[in-house]
């Protein structure tokens, strides 16, 4: 058997006290906003991979097609020895990369996720028992240290999650990423690209109900982690297209004028009926705009991939 590590870089109560951080900040600001990386506790994960199966969310579906088929391609041309996800979650995707990666030697899969993060190595070194995987426990927004391994490394961020960082945030973060390379190594990154509002609302806004569920979902995580009293019938799922700023933004709208009790907080915050609060943007790109935004982070775009409708790219840049 090949090693498995397991590197816990977040202090134990880290998550705890960004939280409270967060929730603070965002619920006392004169317009209301929480981050949306409080959507995935064990349920919200779980909602977030039944989004992924549902008709009218397409990014998965996309990216999933342009790893099938550029997988080889991509292997080739950075000659990868050691493969470092970014925000890995169950590692899904990843299977299709690492199948196709002979010469890979290491798998860094970095989440805030333990549970997610040994589920992935287990599945992943059942069908390549040889390879070391090195999973660290990590915020990837706050800097990371990564294991000495073997290069050409490639960091890879997938899934579009990019866009859930405002432009500042993603200017910082992509420098970060920049900071970690060599010569000789690469970044793979995963962007949802502008379309249709038809189509992107309804990817936020499906039939069935589960984006609003996972929406609310952040209410459920600040009831039990900050004993929080959040009702979620008095809250609605809104998901509006912003065409200056292209993100989606999901926002929930308080249905009556009320008041929330958070004890950990010491706080009672007063929602006005019809007021939104802001959970998530997520940016929608053009290939021109990802070239600039990697260049302003010493990044050069060497190849960009799309899906054959043209709705998701993969883009390959190199210090
Ligand atoms: C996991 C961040 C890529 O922004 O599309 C899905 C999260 N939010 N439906 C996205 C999400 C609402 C998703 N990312």
């Amino acid at each position: 058997m090949s090693p498995f590590l397991l590197t816990r870089t977040l202090p134990e109560d880290a998550t705890g006290a960004a939280l409270r951080a967060d929730v603070r900040h965002g619920l006392t600001s004169a317009s209301k906003s929480l981050p949306p990386k409080w959507f995935y506790d064990a349920r919200g994960s779980a909602l977030f991979e039944e989004i992924t199966t549902l008709p009218e969310y397409y990014p998965t579906r996309a990216e999933r097609e342009i790893l099938v088929t550029r997988a080889a391609e991509i292997a080739e041309v950075t000659g990868v020895r050691t493969l470092i996800e970014l925000g890995s979650g169950s590692s899904e995707k990843t299977r299709h990369l690492i199948d196709a990666m002979p010469s890979l030697h290491t798998y860094v899969p970095v989440d805030v996720s333990e549970s997610a993060l040994t589920g992935a190595a287990n599945t992943l070194l059942a069908r390549r028992p040889s390879l070391d995987v090195h999973a660290l426990i990590a915020d990837f927004t706050r800097g990371l240290a990564l294991p000495g391994t073997p290069g050409p490394r490639l960091v890879a961020f997938l899934g579009g999650t990019i866009g859930n960082l405002l432009p500042t945030e993603r200017t910082a973060f992509l420098s970060s990423v920049r900071d970690l390379l060599a010569p000789g190594d690469a970044l793979l990154l995963g962007t949802d690209l502008v379309k249709d509002e038809s189509v992107l609302v309804s990817a936020y806004d499906d039939a069935a109900g589960v984006t609003a569920s996972f929406n609310k979902n952040v209410l459920a995580v600040m009831n039990r982690e900050l004993e929080a009293d959040f009702d979620p019938d008095a809250f609605e799922h809104v998901a509006v297209w912003d065409r200056e700023r292209e993100w989606i933004e999901m926002r929930l709208r308080s249905t009556a004028d009320q008041t929330v009790k958070i004890p950990a907080l010491d706080l009672a915050v007063d929602f006005a009926a019809g007021e939104e609060m802001r959970t998530e943007i997520s940016a929608k790109f053009r290939q021109d705009g990802v070239r600039a935004e990697l260049a302003a982070s010493g990044l050069d775009l060497t190849h960009w991939w799309t899906d054959e409708r043209g709705r998701f790219a993969l883009s390959l840049s190199a210090p």
